[in-house]
């Protein structure tokens, strides 16, 4: 069982910390293997160490020991910055703590990023054969966080550790693309334009993931191109449930389909699914405070082959100089990671990440909020700038209600 789960399927347990707070030695008593090197010397641990494990009652997971967050000079930087990446990326951090130490800036921190990150944590002092310094328990308790006590020397109260860690890793939620908002024999009907930008002889993923879901929630689909749209709906004799258009037909379709009908777009059903729809109405909210010299990223997960009139490379950045009317730096990045500078970006304009798992997309939108920086998705920020909004995000109470906040 252990070897068939796929790395990246795994949740990552980071054990993370100041230097020589025995998060190695953690990490080892966890797995029962003398896997990351322990010294008294600070800074041992240089690179994340990686390892998969059954974790029971949970099931399988990763465990990775990271550098210290206190780690000093030019290389330190270095490696607080891949720590911070690897923290990002994490499910549930395990932060580590000397017993005999305080509380320092560098935990405080650290928590203040979690809880920015929303990752899940829990606290452990560690070293409790030495005594505990009772200055660090009351400052835990003043910050009502709940901790456990071990020792990794002789191996005191380990065993209840890995149980309750167990119990507090999150489990998998259910991400649904349309599932939760049909239901049996409603009419689903869906417009999909066959333009140029079409692939010959097949639709897209998101459209053939919709059909599936609806199908699997025994719905009526109805596909039509745009330009049919008016007569399948008329051709109907119950009102469908709803309409998902290709966000860059939007404007037509919304002409087309009576107000009472709800609408919305395939990209903002994969900005739901695969991203964080909420988090992208603060992404639509920055582009109208826009100023003049401001930097834009728009991001692209792959390096697909680009066509004519590139919707990442052309049209996203016309579209945005013309609805803000500001002379506007707009960056062009592709790759599997994100470029460094993050934070001098007042806006990240992300593609739709087809090519990206779930748990990858999250880290990227995580990455962009560590660094206070608003994202959005090319279909979200699409249908905004074609005046789709907020029609297009009606039907969902999370997106609505932090539009409704803003406008
Ligand atoms: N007395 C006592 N010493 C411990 C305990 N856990 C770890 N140590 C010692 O603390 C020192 C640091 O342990 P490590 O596990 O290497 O600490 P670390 O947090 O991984 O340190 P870096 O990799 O340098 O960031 C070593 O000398 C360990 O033997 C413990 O529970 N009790
Ligand atoms: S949307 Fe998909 S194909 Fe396009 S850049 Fe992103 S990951 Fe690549
Ligand atoms: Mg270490």
């Amino acid at each position: 069982m252990t070897k068939t789960v796929p790395q990246s399927e795994r949740k990552h347990i980071i054990f993370a910390g100041r230097r020589n707070a025995g998060k190695s030695s953690l990490m080892n008593k966890f797995i029962g293997q003398d896997l990351s090197i322990v010294s008294s010397s600070p800074g041992t641990t240089t690179d994340p160490v990686k390892k998969s494990m059954e974790l029971l009652p949970f099931g399988p997971v990763v465990l990775v020991d990271t550098a210290g967050i206190d780690d000093e000079g030019e290389l330190g930087e270095k490696r607080i910055s891949k720590t911070v990446k690897v923290i990002s990326e994490g499910d549930f951090v395990i932060v580590v703590l000397d017993g005999q130490n305080n509380l320092s800036k560098y935990e405080t921190e650290l928590f203040d990023q979690l809880h920015q990150l929303e990752i899940p944590y829990h606290v452990v002092i560690n070293k409790s054969d030495l005594g505990i310094n009772y200055e660090l328990v009351n400052s835990l308790k003043g910050l009502k966080l709940n901790y456990s006590t071990v020792s990794c020397v002789n191996g005191d109260s380990i065993h209840q550790l890995k149980e309750k860690v167990s119990k507090l890793v999150p489990d998998e939620l259910d991400h649904p693309l349309i599932s939760d908002l049909v239901k049996q024999h409603d009419i689903v009907v869906l417009v999909v334009p066959i333009d140029l930008g079409a692939p010959k002889g097949r639709l897209i993923m998101p459209q053939v993931q919709t059909i599936r879901e609806a199908l699997d929630e025994d719905t009526i689909v109805v596909v039509a191109k745009d330009k049919e749209l008016r007569s399948a709906l008329n051709s109907l004799s119950r009102k469908p449930k709803l309409v998902i258009t290709d966000s860059q037909a939007i404007m037509r379709v919304a002409a087309d389909v009576p107000e009472d009908i709800p609408l919305t777009t395939f990209s903002i059903l994969m900005a739901r699914y695969k991203g964080d729809l909420k988090e992208y109405m603060k992404g639509i909210n920055r582009i109208d405070e826009l100023e003049n010299g401001d930097k834009v990223l728009v991001a692209e997960a792959c390096s697909h082959h680009a066509q004519e009139d590139d919707i990442g490379k052309v049209k996203i950045p016309r579209w945005l100089r013309l609805h803000t009317k500001k002379d506007l730096q707009i960056d062009i990045k592709n790759g599997h990671d994100f470029p460094e500078n993050l934070k001098d970006y007042k806006l990240i304009i992300h593609c739709g990440g087809c090519m990206l798992t779930r748990k990858a997309m999250q880290v990227r939108i995580k990455q962009a909020k560590f660094m206070n920086v608003p994202i959005v998705n090319y279909g979200v920020a699409i249908s905004y700038m074609h005046g789709a909004m907020p029609r297009a995000i009606e039907i969902f109470e999370d997106a609505i209600s932090e539009w409704n906040n803003k406008n």
